[in-house]
């Protein structure tokens, strides 16, 4: 939040990320994803999706996911950006055992930008992102309408709903209210 002390002018990036929770309060989860990253000092939720209930992909014996998609505005390079998220999936207990197995909050970097890279940390853009309809059908909700990926994703997300679609129903709307907008209160 602006402390009334101007800092000098930063440059600020777009980022996409996929968020999804498939133990616990799976939509308590995810409200907290978002409210802990909106109170980072250097990152802003811009939008968020529609939520969404998807069957289990990849390793299909464990319960249905809920999966949102988020735009976010931030001064953090991609790497402390990443770094942010992990830390707040510790911080909601989230545990690293199997391998695409359960998970109380996942949260995954999908886009910074126009930003290519491949380390082992992180591959931009997310290399799976185009095959998954529950990362994609959120995205489209969330994806600037003028994003250079906005058509491809929106047709991989027609094609993936027509495939079977991984069992995407909607489950929620969350209201959400850009912080650097007034709000009452
Ligand atoms: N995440 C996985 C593996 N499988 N399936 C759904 N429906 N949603 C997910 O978020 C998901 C998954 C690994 O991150
Ligand atoms: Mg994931
Ligand atoms: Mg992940």
């Amino acid at each position: 939040m602006s402390s009334g002390m101007e800092a000098s002018p930063q440059t600020t990036s777009q980022a996409y990320i996929a968020l999804g929770s498939n133990m616990g309060d799976r939509e308590q989860m995810l409200r907290e994803a978002l409210r802990l990253l909106q109170e980072h000092a250097s990152i802003d939720v811009l939008r968020v999706s529609n939520v969404y209930e998807t069957d289990p992909v990849g390793y299909t014996d464990q319960s249905s996911f809920l999966n949102m998609a988020a735009a976010l505005e931030t001064t953090l390079e991609p790497m402390p950006l990443l770094r942010a998220m992990l830390l707040i999936e510790q911080q909601l207990g989230r545990k690293r055992d199997v391998r695409f197995g359960p998970r109380t909050i996942d949260l995954d970097l999908l886009l910074y930008e126009d930003v290519r890279m491949e380390e082992d940390e992180l591959i931009l853009p997310h290399p799976r992102m185009m095959e998954r309809a529950f990362v994609l059908v959120p995205l489209r909700d969330v994806l600037h309408p003028k994003h250079s990926l906005q058509e491809q994703a929106s047709q991989a997300a027609n094609r993936a709903l027509q495939d079977g679609g991984e069992g995407i129903a909607l489950w929620n709307t969350i209201n959400w209210q850009d912080a650097s907008a007034p709000s009452e209160s």
